[in-house]
């Protein structure tokens, strides 16, 4: 189906999005088979990998460093919206949610402290392990497109690109010399729980998160307000211009930008919205469970965990799910060019003030 065509319907059928557009938002990982073919392929690789994977998932015990957190005061807010976007989503109902205090990265994880990591720890990525990782196609040079034979039959203009990971976001012939400070992609929520626990964080809940997004501001679209533009300034890195054939790049960024670039929200946050997708630690369910709202943790297991904010790839006529109420999900072993991760740490006495 050409792309005028897919638009169209994303544009008139906003109620069918999950069944016809959301499916081409993303790729997952259809199965571990690919990933049990490579610790298969021989015992030695086996036991090196589980050896170090091992080391990943230790938990770290030194005090968590706040520097670059800040400390929301929690309370109570009002989680999701009655005005539903993508109501196939799950974006439905209005529901007010009890958090406690606790404490959030500032920015998106860079790629410069997602690097420190894998030296501390040897970690290796699952993109590392299955070979490859979704790219969005028109971020690839002709040189790697070329050598794609394999395609995403629910989302054409994903692609499965072979030795595409967090050092090379675009495959062989890319690197991240100049994006140290952009947000870490190519990460998938194994990675980024690794990550978070590695340092005595954690993932955020969907409902921390959305609480963080929202930074005191009841019933709004975005951090800020509802005017995706006030007073005419780029407070988030989206795509402009035409998805997928013309992106204008109005905000100056093609794909990610560094983590500090844009307005702070009014907890302090960067980026919650666009630049990339973020982790969080809930299974992912259509249907928000209404029975918990103090500290709620989403559903107790599942096969997607949920991933919010949007990513520089998202337009309102598609994917518009740059909003703190929108939500969408990913297998966890996924990794694409647009999903990071932020983490986020309990309120505890441990914190001294400097
Ligand atoms: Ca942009
Ligand atoms: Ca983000």
């Amino acid at each position: 189906m050409n792309y005028f065509i897919r638009f169209i319907l994303c544009f008139i059928l906003a109620d069918l999005h999950r069944f016809y557009c959301d499916q081409s938002c993303h790729a997952s990982r259809n199965a571990q088979s690919r990933k049990n073919h490579l610790l298969n392929e021989n015992d030695d690789n086996q036991n090196h990998i589980e050896l170090k994977q091992q080391c990943n998932v230790e938990q770290h015990h030194t005090p968590i460093d706040y520097s670059q957190m800040v400390r929301l005061p929690g309370g109570s807010f009002i989680m999701g919206t009655d005005q539903p976007v993508i109501r196939a989503d799950g974006e439905a109902p209005e529901r007010s949610i009890q958090i406690d205090p606790f404490w959030m990265d500032i920015h998106e994880v860079s790629v410069q402290h997602f690097q420190e990591f894998v030296h501390r720890t040897n970690h290796i990525t699952e993109a590392e392990l299955f070979g490859t990782s979704f790219v969005f196609e028109s971020m690839l040079s002709e040189a790697v497109s070329a050598n794609i034979t394999q395609a995403v039959a629910a989302a054409q203009w994903w692609l499965p690109v072979p030795n595409a990971w967090w050092k090379r976001p675009e495959g062989i012939d890319s690197n991240v010399s100049d994006r140290m400070d952009h947000p870490v992609v190519h990460v998938s929520w194994n990675d980024a729980n690794s990550y978070c626990r590695s340092i005595g964080k954690r993932l955020p809940t969907e409902a921390e998160w959305e609480y963080g997004c929202r930074g005191n501001r009841t019933g709004r679209l975005f951090p800020w307000g509802n005017k995706e533009m006030p007073k005419g300034r780029h407070h988030m890195n989206i795509w402009h211009g035409t998805f997928p054939t013309n992106n204008t790049v109005d905000d100056g960024f093609f794909g990610t930008a560094p983590v500090d670039t844009f307005p702070s929200n009014q907890f302090g946050l960067k980026n919650m919205v666009g630049n990339v997708w973020e982790w969080t630690a809930d299974w992912w369910s259509a249907r928000p469970r209404l029975d918990q709202v103090h500290n709620p943790t989403g559903p107790n297991t599942g096969t997607d965990k949920v991933k919010k904010g949007g990513s520089f790839l998202c337009h309102k006529t598609y994917c518009y799910r740059y909003r703190c109420a929108a939500r969408s999900f990913n297998t966890p072993d996924t990794s694409s060019s647009n999903v990071g991760f932020r983490c986020a740490a309990d309120d505890t006495n441990e914190y001294v003030v400097p």
